[in-house]
């Protein structure tokens, strides 16, 4: 590729020249992959320059390009090759030289850019020496897989010396224990010859029988509970051992490490927003996360269960933690309540701990995701006392979600020793563009810079990452991935990023959330319809009361709706559908608009941006004067009511439409799409992956309204025959078949399994990193936490 630009610079000096000063004449310093491709395809069009547009490689290049800058008569180019393979480009405008530079060149040209006066030397944060001599995936497509992969490499490498790797898998399995119970090994770990009389035993006995029945024979042979509720299960497990140890294969190796009871006790953090199971949902910062964790904990439960049982250890009962924060003025919600059940489970809870100021005073108000920083220290130390002592005993598994939960998981993982998950649910820094070079603009409102650093904390100490994409890692061919974007960056004046995350780390694995069956089913399964909610629903769509939260009486009730509900954040973008709604008369003509956000009324709001979008809201319905054809409800839903609410509007042979600008993956895609309710959403994002277009739902631009509008007015043409089934019919078998909390559940349960061993046989080789990531959270993380206002 970047011969094929120096020819282009030789050969075609003109063309280059006016290609250049064009992109150049945007007098923008820093374009952006869309930036530049628009500005390539409208200098095409512009110059005429078929010979340009006839230049598949250059075109090429310009797909490829994810950033430029331009300054003092040159131009840096970041030219992604692949997933987490970057060259850095510097072409000087007149003389049309090309140089390929270093990627700390490229930082430090940008910085100068953004800070032409900054001068000092700044840190730099490179993890990529302690990643040398590690296993990585090298292949594009086996990232996000790591599980298999790692297995493969360690297992190969842990039996390369058969007898030393079978000494220490004695050794583990000896000295295992679950709730304090010692497990599979008791004293000296038997010999081979052991293992075989132990199967020569449970041969002699039905395969059925139970655990309780031949544990006192086993014990005398060393054998401690958890190989098997049954003789015949008992005696698979153990024959899969002397396999290992006779001749090793890593799926034998993985099967059999999923069988050892390892989890029974899971904490999971979350600390930002309003946790609860009720009445929260909507409020800002409180949306998919809590979702997600309420859905998962009832899956893991479930699974632990199914797993403790049929390894015989069924005494052992699983429990699983939720550590949130206690908020005392709680707004009607039980957010001021330290324990809460999780409905629909036997042993999961959510804890509360509040945040206290440095008098120990309790901070009784909530506080945004931005600003809880200086809090989460102190926190994380209060927490731990809390969960030490509602366990009883240290957690088996640690799983933090979002920056700040997975830092409190860092923390907390890294003074007891547990492995470490996490889930980011979505990366700030690909939501702000720019947001790292600008990052002083930011600290005002946003602290970026304190929770990027937590981020890459995060990220460096997690045993796992779970990812519900495989764009969330590594992005798109042409564009880049969310924890791609954090391999090389700046911060100016604070420090420069040189490996920062490695997408081809073998930690990172695709494990996708589903939406729960109970409440997302399709609207053709009649028996389990909510029909008792209808009346409710069509006074709440279309009634003529306008109440408090409302705004908007449809006009024409028998036309379909285009659905929308989301918080009311800017990222949401949905001012962006009603400007496109209202901009489009076709799509007027067709159908109404209901969007369920926020508030109506801005008094009702605390957070900053959510009034910013209820003024800008009211100004778009104002503009093209939509009240009798746009319904806004401000309210919050409950799962029951959102669920039937799709199913509503799918029977009238509506739409839901998710128009982000960017979203990380969009719970209520598949919850619509589980509904059976075709969906149009962003393709920023998950949702790209998520839908196929055409096929099992449709892809917009946000940034094209008219675009958007037309594509969702092409569908709902009562001309289009069955396409509506159609597509009903594709989202319902796509998300059966990829999103569902039951295979979730297996995958973590085994990953959790797999990597908790490897972290076991690993340990020495982590400490120096560990020592690094602990300086960089004492140096750097702390200092930017304290500074952070304390509101
Ligand atoms: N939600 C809800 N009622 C509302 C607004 C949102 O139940 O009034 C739920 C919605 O059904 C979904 C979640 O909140 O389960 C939002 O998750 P998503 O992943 O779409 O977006 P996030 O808010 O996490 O960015
Ligand atoms: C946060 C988001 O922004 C959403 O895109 C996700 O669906 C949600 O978390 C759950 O992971």
């Amino acid at each position: 590729m970047i011969e094929v630009i120096r020819r282009f610079l030789a050969e075609r000096r003109q063309l280059a020249y006016g290609l250049l000063r064009s992109l150049a004449g945007q007098g923008r310093v820093f374009l952006l992959q869309t930036d530049l491709q628009r500005g390539f395809d409208e200098f095409c069009q512009r110059e005429h320059c078929a010979v340009l547009a006839r230049q598949v490689e250059i075109q090429a290049f310009f797909r490829q390009v994810q950033e430029a800058t331009f300054a003092d008569g040159r131009i840096y180019f970041a030219l992604r090759l692949g997933p987490g393979r970057w060259s850095y480009l510097r072409i000087h405008l007149e003389q049309l030289s090309l140089d390929e530079v270093g990627v700390e060149d490229y930082l430090h040209f940008r910085e100068q850019c953004v800070y032409p006066d900054l001068h000092e030397p700044v840190l730099t944060v490179d993890f990529g020496p302690f990643n040398r001599g590690q296993f990585r995936l090298r292949d594009e497509e086996s990232i996000g897989q790591g599980l298999i992969y790692m297995n493969r490499q360690l297992a190969g490498h842990l039996f390369n010396n058969l007898e030393d790797g079978g000494r220490r898998l004695l050794n583990f399995l000896t000295l295992h224990k679950l709730d304090g119970q010692p497990l599979m090994l008791l004293g000296a770990p038997p010999d081979y010859e052991g293992l075989r009389q132990a199967v020569q035993t449970l041969r002699r006995m039905p395969a059925d029988t139970p655990w309780a029945s031949i544990a006192g024979d086993l014990a005398r042979l060393g054998f401690a509970p958890g190989w098997g509720n049954t003789a015949g299960r008992a005696r698979e497990t153990i024959r899969m051992l002397m396999d290992i140890l006779e001749a090793p294969s890593p799926e034998i190796f993985s099967a059999f490490l999923d069988r050892i009871p390892m989890i029974s006790r899971v904490l999971i953090v979350s600390v930002h927003g309003w946790f609860a199971q009720d009445r929260v949902l909507g409020r800002p910062d409180t949306g998919g996360q809590v979702v997600y964790i309420l859905d998962q904990v009832r899956a893991l439960e479930r699974e632990m269960k199914q797993r403790l049982m049929e390894q015989g250890v069924e005494d052992i009962v699983p429990r699983v933690l939720i550590a949130t924060r206690l908020i005392p003025e709680a707004e009607g919600t039980t957010c001021g309540e330290r324990l809460e059940a999780v409905n629909g489970t036997k042993n999961v809870q959510i804890l509360r701990v509040p945040f206290r100021r440095e008098s120990g005073e309790i901070l009784p108000h909530w506080v945004s995701r931005f600003e809880l920083w200086p809090y989460l220290e102190r926190y994380a130390g209060d927490l731990e006392r809390e969960v030490l002592a509602e366990f009883g005993g240290t957690p088996d598994l640690i799983v933090g979600n979002y920056s700040d939960g997975n830092l409190v998981a860092s923390i907390l993982s890294n003074r007891l020793g547990v492995t470490q998950c996490n889930i980011a649910h979505a990366l700030e820094k690909t939501k702000y563009l720019l947001s790292d070079l600008y990052w002083r603009d930011h600290e005002a409102e946003h602290h970026f810079a304190c929770q990027y650093t937590a981020d890459l904390i995060g990220m460096n100490t997690a045993d796992i990452i779970i990812t519900s994409t495989y764009q969330e890692i590594a992005g798109t061919p042409t564009s880049i991935g969310q924890y791609e974007s954090h391999q090389a960056y700046t911060l100016p004046g604070l420090y420069r990023v040189l490996n920062g995350m490695d997408v081809y780390d073998p930690k990172f694995n695709i494990v996708s959330p589903g939406a729960d069956p109970d409440y997302y089913f399709p609207y053709t399964d009649e028996g389990r319809r909510l029909r008792f909610l209808h009346d409710e629903m069509e006074a709440l769509l279309f009634g003529v009361d306008t109440g408090a939260d409302r705004r908007g009486v449809l006009r024409d009730p028998h036309k379909p709706v285009i659905f929308s509900m989301a918080r009311l954040d800017r990222i949401k973008n949905l001012t962006g559908l009603a400007e496109c709604f209202g901009a489009s008369e076709r799509l007027r003509g067709l159908a109404n608009l209901v969007i369920v956000a926020g508030h109506v009324d801005p008094e009702h709001s605390v957070d900053l941006e959510e009034r910013q979008e209820i003024e800008r809201m009211h100004a778009i319905m104002d503009r093209y004067g939509l009240d009798g054809e746009m319904r806004w409800i401000g309210m919050l839903l409950d799962k029951n009511f959102a669920g039937e609410l799709y199913r509503f509007i799918a029977d009238q042979r509506g739409v839901f439409v998710q128009p982000a600008l960017f979203e990380a993956f969009g719970l209520t895609i598949i919850e619509a799409m589980s509904c059976g309710l075709p969906v149009f959403a962003t393709r920023f994002g998950g949702p790209l992956e998520i839908i196929e277009e055409g096929v099992s739902g449709f892809h917009i631009d946000p940034n094209d309204g008219r675009g958007m509008a037309e594509r969702i007015a092409d569908f709902l043409q009562p001309e289009q025959g069955n396409a509506w089934e159609a597509v009903s019919q594709a989202a319902l078998e796509r998300v059966a078949q990829h999103y569902t909390w039951s295979r979730y559940a297996s995958r973590m349960m085994t990953l959790a399994r797999i990597y908790g061993f490897w972290r076991y046989v690993q340990r020495m080789d982590r400490e120096e990193s560990q020592r690094y990531l602990e300086m960089f959270h004492h140096l750097q993380w702390r200092p930017l936490a304290q500074a952070v206002p304390k509101v």
